[in-house]
């Protein structure tokens, strides 16, 4: 693997704290007595009327043209200024920033800096091999992407080509990134985790004639034979003309016509290397994510409008200032990795971690140490390694100096309260704030978070709150219709384009249109629902086709899933709603969860059940407990942490034919576990079902095609509660019986029964449920299901709910 020619000292990143840092420091300290607008973005000086972080949130959404203007002509460097801000019309699903622009990111990520401070850290490469991490300055990681970009151009890449990078995290899978944007090519990075099938759909999808690869990876521990998924791929890719090799251990591989070794080639090349001047709607790389049903999505984002927003979001939303160190442990092959790994730090001249290896490996410390070891600021990670990480304890966490983080950050997922709280006062020991972002691989950058906010104000547990400049979100009925009012739910949709927007699907910009645009004509779709709080900060409770109608209340699967996991025994669980006729009463839905436990904990079903039941009929409401349980080793994830509740509810439709794009599947034995698990309880069910009408519904557990054999305790049904319409009924009962509107003594228990479901019918008129912290209030989610992905996107339909 490439190494730098000296490995950068603790002295130059001191160094580099102690002098560039001061002004910014000053300002910090200034901004902290009394919000300084102008301090906080210089370019609102010139934004009339802009006195605090609302005055100008509001400014980015009214004079959106202007914003932008500034924004863009201050943060990034052009070779020619654009002509136009913005040319959009979300009703044709048309997006164009900054045309008339010539740009190039390479240089705006790298030379630029270079130009002043050559010597500081760009890369601290976190090596899977604890404690051995490697700094590069921004001179060297030019240097090589220069070498690289020469290299590529000599091997015939031309602008408009489309290189396949399929490489752990490491500074030469950001230096290819970045070599394909100064020569002019598009980058595809496909996750070093996928199989050769998944890799080979997507280099062909992208027409790729070059790839670059590593001989072997390491993570966790473990090698994988990264260089021979490659061979296998492109079996299948003619496109396929090159592929460079770089040697990530000393194993040697075998090496086809075909095969370059990737440092032998760059040390034949020069250190300068011309950047191609690029049109700002150019492309700048595409990213696949995976569609529930047919072909992954190649998304497809430009490259000044992407660079602006999430060089923009990096700072503001984390709070970054120059000499920071800024921790992202997502892999690049996934869009955090791209927008806050490789473009927002680069773009901002800050110094970000490569992280190559696990939350656990060699043990649960692994994150904390890298935080006392690096001097870590800011860390940003997703909510299943923070569940995850509880399961192991608070010492792996204290172990550790944390003195240097100001800032925690999470995403890809709801957050539970409890991994929010554990993350807060555990990890962050109650002083860093913790910020929950929203954002897809189609908003290019983070849309919804806490911050930047004014300095004091609140941040709600497991909320987004607060949408980011420039934008402004909706939220959308079943008709179609505008949402105004505040403590409400919807489809959440944006209103005005960004310039951090996907522009298209590669090769299929109809299914971009029907996907993002048609649903909800002149809106941005996102495919989540999300509530607005009486306060007007947002909450996203998931993708809308997770959301369950369970006799006519319709709840997010997120809401039941975070009651589960704040269970002492419980670490994580995923919830689905699976569906059935029953005579005269047409379709239904019941409430499966899964659910894994902490490590070492011994309990009894009956206590589990009760336990589970009793939280959630208290901090929901009954209708919303768990009609069935299936206790599982794990649950089914992507490669980026997000639960494939899909291919949940596929299995326990029976419908293993139907399971769909398990491209991004993180572990295929964890879908067999489920699969085995679920005919276990579909066994029982048959054994003990009776022909009463909820059995009946049991019944159609057993109705697919696999049967099973014994009852093991990991699964089992749980009482069944009663309706909420017959406590409804017995309240109309009481009600009329009491002729001047006060509780008789004779209908003493119509009376309490009437109260309770005055209290559910309240709890389902309303959208705000009880929850474990007073201000921490979670919606009931109105929503119906599209057919969308775990991953990001939808489907063109509009949500029938
Ligand atoms: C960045 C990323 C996008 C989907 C998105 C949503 C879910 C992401 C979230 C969140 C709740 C958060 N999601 N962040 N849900 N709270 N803070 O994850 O991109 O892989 O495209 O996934 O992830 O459902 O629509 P991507």
């Amino acid at each position: 693997m490439w190494l730098p020619c000296r490995c950068a000292t603790k002295y130059v990143v001191a160094s580099f704290r102690r002098g560039v840092s001061a002004s910014f420091l000053h300002v910090l300290r200034r901004g902290r007595s009394s919000w300084n607008s102008a301090a906080f973005m210089p370019e609102s000086a010139g934004f009339e009327g802009v006195s605090g972080r609302d005055a100008l949130h509001d400014y980015s959404v009214s004079h959106g043209e202007s914003f932008w203007d500034a924004v863009a002509r201050q943060r990034l460097s052009w070779i020619r200024p654009f002509d136009a801000v913005q040319d959009c019309d979300l009703s044709q699903g048309r997006i164009k920033w900054f045309e008339g622009g010539k740009l190039n990111v390479s240089v705006n990520c790298l030379d630029r800096h270079v130009h002043t401070c050559p010597e500081r850290v760009a890369l601290i490469w976190e090596r899977d091999e604890q404690g051995s991490e490697v700094r590069y300055t921004y001179r060297e990681l030019l240097e090589m992407t220069c070498r690289l970009g020469n290299l590529l151009r000599r091997h015939g890449v031309k602008k408009g080509d489309c290189v396949t990078i399929y490489m752990p995290t490491c500074p030469l899978a950001v230096a290819s990134m970045l070599a394909c944007a100064r020569i002019g090519a598009a980058h595809n990075v496909v996750f070093a985790g996928f199989s050769s099938e998944a890799l080979a759909e997507r280099i062909r999808d992208a027409q790729s004639s070059t790839v670059i690869t590593v001989n072997q990876g390491v993570r966790g521990g473990k090698i994988t034979e990264l260089k021979r998924t490659v061979d296998a791929a492109v079996q299948s890719c003619p496109t396929v003309r090159q592929v460079f090799v770089a040697m990530r251990t000393e194993k040697r591989v075998e090496m086809t016509d075909r095969d370059f070794t990737l440092e032998e080639e760059m040390l034949k090349e020069d250190v300068v290397c011309e950047p191609a001047a690029m049109d700002s709607e150019d492309v700048l790389f595409l990213l696949y994510t995976s569609g529930s049903t047919g072909k992954p999505k190649g998304l497809v984002h430009t490259q000044a409008g992407y660079l602006l927003y999430a060089a923009l979001t990096h700072r503001y939303v984390f709070g970054y200032h120059d000499g920071d160190v800024f921790g992202c442990v997502a892999d690049i092959g996934w869009i955090t990795g791209h927008s806050y790994t490789v473009y927002g730090p680069l773009a901002n001249g800050g110094t970000t971690v490569l992280f190559e290896s696990t939350p656990v490996y060699p043990d649960p410390g692994r994150y904390w140490d890298m935080v006392e070891r690096l001097r870590i600021n800011q860390f940003y990670g997703a909510p299943t390694a923070i569940r995850l990480l509880i399961k192991y304890g608070d010492q792996w966490v204290k172990k550790y100096d944390r003195s240097s983080l100001t800032t925690l950050g999470s995403v890809g997922e709801p957050i539970n309260t409890e991994a929010w709280e554990w993350y807060n006062r555990v990890v962050g020991e109650g002083r860093c704030p913790v910020v929950d972002t929203w954002w897809q691989t189609e908003t290019g950058g983070i849309c919804i978070a806490p911050k930047p906010s004014e300095p004091d104000a609140e941040i709600v547990p497991g909320m987004a709150m607060r949408p980011f400049f420039g934008i402004k979100p909706v939220l959308m009925d079943t008709e179609g219709k505008l949402l105004t009012s505040n403590n409400t739910s919807g489809a959440l949709c944006m209103a005005l384009p960004w310039p951090g927007m996907a522009r298209t699907i590669h090769n299929n910009h109809q299914r971009f249109l029907e996907t993002y645009f048609q649903p909800y004509p002149g809106y941005f779709f996102t495919g989540d629902g999300a509530y607005r709080s009486q306060e007007g900060y947002y909450q996203i409770t998931g993708r809308l086709d997770d959301v369950i109608n369970v006799s006519g209340h319709r709840i997010g699967t997120a809401e039941i899933e975070d009651v589960l996991n704040q269970c002492s025994a419980v670490a994580e669980s995923a919830v689905i709603g699976y569906s059935h006729n029953i005579k005269g009463q047409g379709k239904y839905q019941r409430v499966y969860a899964f659910v894994v436990l902490k490590k070492g904990v011994d309990i009894q079903e009956a206590d589990l059940s009760k336990q589970l039941n009793s939280m959630v009929s208290e901090k929901i409401a009954k209708y919303a407990c768990p009609d069935f349980i299936q206790l599982a080793k794990r649950l089914p994830k992507t490669r980026s942490g997000k639960i494939m509740r899909r291919v949940l509810r596929k299995v326990v439709d029976c419908d293993l034919d139907g399971l769909g794009d398990l491209s991004t599947l993180d572990d295929p034995a964890a879908v067999q576990e489920i699969i085995e698990g679920h005919e276990k309880l579909s066994t029982y069910l048959f054994k003990t079902a009776t022909v009463s009408q909820t059995d009946q519904s049991h019944a159609q557990l057993f109705t697919g095609p696999r049967r099973l054999r014994t009852l093991s305790r990991d699964v089992f049904p749980v009482p069944v509660f009663p309706t909420t319409s017959s406590s409804i009924f017995i309240c109309c009962l009481a009600c009329l019986t009491s002729s001047d509107g006060r509780p008789k003594s004779r209908h003493k228990n119509g009376i309490v029964t009437a109260f309770m479901a005055i209290l559910v019918a309240r709890r389902t008129a309303t959208p705000m449920t009880k929850r474990s912290t007073e201000r921490n209030t979670r919606p009931v989610v109105i929503g119906g299901r599209v057919s969308g992905s775990e991953d990001s996107g939808g489907s063109c339909s509009r949500p029938s709910w």
